[in-house]
């Protein structure tokens, strides 16, 4: 069976955007598959992996890592299950993951980044704060700002997500695809942790398209 090595927390909270995008792929095309939790400190249980973030992917003899290429694996391996990437190219699909990574993770990272802590055991929120301060350049602490300003920053987000889906049912189009994975895994990831409204009322189309793909894909 499929083996899936997701970023877990505490009380086994699964939080990781890309972690959730590959757990919706697997659940689109009907894959069964099992979970392995992985804290950020026990990176020794991806050590084969030749690499050291989640998701990884084991189907047999395969190992893949990082989500936009297991979507890639999952559809050139599983072609008669529903394609993620229903288009000729995947010119889009590279556009949303990039958009979604630098964007809209950057709107949300400020608000949850406290949030994301506090769901760490203590030996994982040393890591975590560790690591953050050395990416970000300022400790966790001073990053988070749950300001009015950067919740607007998200909103202005969620209402551009908000006026595509007023013009078709699906990030992706017509039919439901892998884009709508990576910005449902984006938002899935603060709403873990988070309970801060990230997908405010005045945005209807974007809420009934999370309450949906929640309810089908986040199993
Ligand atoms: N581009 C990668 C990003 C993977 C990634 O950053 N994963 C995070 C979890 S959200 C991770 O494993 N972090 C471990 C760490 O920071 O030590 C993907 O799409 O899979």
């Amino acid at each position: 069976m499929i083996k899936l090595y997701e970023l877990s927390g505490k009380n086994n909270i699964r939080f990781s955007p890309y972690c959730w995008r590959t757990r919706m792929a697997l659940n689109y095309k009907k894959l069964d598959f099992k979970t392995v939790p992985v804290k950020f400190t026990e990176k020794k249980l991806i050590e084969f992996s030749n690499q050291k973030l989640l998701p990884v992917l084991v189907d047999q003899n395969a190992i893949v890592s990082n989500s936009f290429d297991i979507a890639i694996y999952l559809d050139k391996k599983y072609p008669a299950n529903q394609k993620l990437f229903t288009k000729s190219d995947m010119s889009f699909d590279i556009f949303i993951n990039q958009w979604a990574d630098k964007m809209l993770n950057g709107a949300l990272i400020k608000i949850v980044i406290n949030d994301i802590t506090n769901h760490l055991d203590p030996k994982d929120k040393d890591y975590f704060i560790d690591s953050r301060t050395k990416r970000f350049g300022i400790p966790p602490e001073s990053m988070a700002d749950k300001s009015t300003d950067s919740l607007n920053q998200l909103y202005k987000y969620i209402s551009f997500l908000n006026s595509i889906l007023e013009k078709q049912e699906f990030i992706s189009g017509d039919d439901i695809g892998y884009s709508d994975f990576i910005i449902a895994g984006s938002l899935k990831w603060g709403m873990q942790v988070c309970d801060i409204t990230l997908i405010d009322e005045k945005n209807k189309k974007m809420l009934d398209w999370y309450n949906q793909i929640e309810k089908l894909f986040m199993k």
